[in-house]
């Protein structure tokens, strides 16, 4: 039922990077719940290896990638008091919190001391639940102990190490246990669903079997969410996967922001199975923390146009989509997130400043005033069908959702002197993807797109309560 979608939360999920429990909890309760967004997408929360960082106090984000044990207290980004804290806050906002799931390996070469104190060595993590009652040791690892030689090989891709990272053996039910044990634990807090990383490199039926028994999520009911992090090729297409969760939709991700990014969207009204992954399954999403570092076709630092894509992605209905949400890494992509962990009794390089949208080092994508606002016009759509209402050149575009949604992209340097049939009801609108009002008289819409911009109405969007409609703030 639409309008109650309207009314109550959705799918859209904003991805707080590297953001600490009591930020995000923050954020729940002032802007994802009020605004609609229906998950927040957390960092690992289990403890990680500490890694100096030579050039400053920031150690680098992907320590978090580099589990020491399924212990969730002390990391970098705050205590088990603070991570259950986030949950039930978000969750009085209707906010579901997605954790990201490191299952298939565990610490690169070395060894060291956690983030919690627990000792680790590459192939010795001896206490993964902090009672002393369970550990790993060589033989839960490989069976391969190399790195990934031979993308094309299917079984070096999902038992070799992805950069030299201690593989684990999933094939063994010791090991699916403690991490069956280690995601259960997270449901039982309150944990909604889960972004399953390296899924490519699990073999499925392992990712099956390990996610066979989760339990039922507190709260909000049903089993946890899944989507599987799986960058499909030949070797390992998408739909392997498709049989435990959804799955990442990177044949999107590429298309639809390098379409954005070259100004070419007037074909997007319909969009193809990506990758072979239906509707349904495919999580999508313009840029995630690896892209954005490593290939960055769109992102934040393209401003206008990458704010564009995310609003279409959030209007479009294919997939269940991310918005990513970043801190500004500058050139440097081994940098960590503004803290002051170089300071004595901060040894895992906490955070100490928490995010703030006002602080420029945050950039708060999902504040941006062509985004905050389209949690709601998603949820006010609902499965309602794409109807292409105009296009001009290769770089507009322009279609109603069903009768419950119009919305017109304008990925060009020029505004965009719109008029165009719709079939909303006739009223005056907030914009959701920007500012002002629009009418729609005689089931026709006229409207000047900004360049680079966008206009999107929703039923619901009449803004008489301007906290649940269109206009975000600007993240500055
Ligand atoms: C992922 N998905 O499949 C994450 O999205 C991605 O961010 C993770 O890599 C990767 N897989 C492992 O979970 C990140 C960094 C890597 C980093 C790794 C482990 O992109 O650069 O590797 O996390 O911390 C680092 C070093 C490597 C080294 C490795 C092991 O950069 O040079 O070989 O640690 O010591
Ligand atoms: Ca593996």
């Amino acid at each position: 039922d639409a309008t109650a979608a309207a009314t109550g939360n959705g799918e859209a999920v904003v991805h707080l990077f590297q953001w600490t429990w009591d930020a995000v909890a923050n954020e729940c309760t002032d802007f994802l719940g009020p605004r609609g967004f229906g998950a927040v997408k957390v960092s690992p929360p289990q403890e990680h290896v500490v890694i100096p960082y030579a050039e400053g106090g920031n150690h680098p984000w992907w320590q978090d990638y580099q589990p020491v044990s399924y212990r969730i207290d002390n990391t970098r980004r705050g205590t088990a008091e603070e991570f259950e804290a986030m949950v039930s806050t978000c969750a009085d906002s209707g906010v579901k919190v997605y954790v990201d799931a490191v299952i298939n390996h565990m610490t690169g070469d070395g060894s060291g001391t956690g983030s919690a104190g627990t000792e680790w060595a590459k192939y010795d993590h001896p206490d993964l639940f902090g009672d002393g009652g369970a550990g790993y040791d060589r033989a839960d690892f490989g069976p391969c102990y190399e790195e990934i030689a031979d993308w094309n090989d299917k079984w070096e891709v999902q038992n070799c190490q992805l950069v030299g990272l201690a593989d684990l053996d999933t094939a063994d039910p010791r090991v699916r246990a403690q991490i069956r044990r280690y995601l259960n634990d997270l449901v039982d807090m309150g944990v909604a669903g889960f972004r399953v990383d390296a899924a490519k490199h699990v073999p499925e039926e392992h990712i099956g079997a390990i996610l066979s028994d989760l339990h039922e999520v507190p709260v909000f009911g049903g089993r946890p969410e899944i989507y599987q992090e799986v960058i499909g090729d030949q070797t390992i297409p998408y739909t392997a996967y498709t049989p435990y969760g959804d799955v990442t939709a990177f044949d999107y991700q590429r298309d639809i922001s390098g379409r954005f990014a070259n100004g070419d969207i007037s074909g997007l009204a319909h969009l193809p199975d990506y990758g072979g992954l239906s509707d349904e399954q495919a999580t999508v999403f313009i840029d995630n923390h690896d892209s954005q570092r490593y290939h960055p076709t769109l992102t934040f630092k393209d401003g206008d146009r990458y704010y564009l894509a995310t609003a279409f992605m959030l209007a479009h209905p294919y997939g269940t989509p991310v918005v990513m949400s970043s801190y500004d890494f500058g050139d440097n992509v081994t940098e960590g997130p503004p803290s002051t962990g170089s300071e004595p009794g901060n040894p895992a390089g906490w955070i100490t400043e928490d995010a703030d949208c006002s602080d420029s080092e945050w950039v708060c994508e999902h504040r941006h005033p062509a985004v905050a606002g389209m949690a709601a016009f998603r949820n006010a759509t609902g499965d309602t069908p794409v109807v292409q209402r105009a296009t001009d050149g290769a770089s507009r575009l322009a279609f109603d959702r069903g009768d419950r949604g119009f919305a017109a992209f304008n990925a060009s340097g020029g505004t965009w002197n719109l008029t165009a049939d719709t079939a909303l009801p006739d009223g005056s609108y907030e914009n959701a993807a920007g500012s002002g009002t629009l009418t729609v008289a005689d089931g026709r819409v006229s409207a000047r797109v900004p360049a680079n911009g966008a206009v999107a109405l929703h039923v619901g969007g009449t803004c008489d309560d301007s906290a649940e409609c269109g206009g975000g703030t600007d993240p500055g």
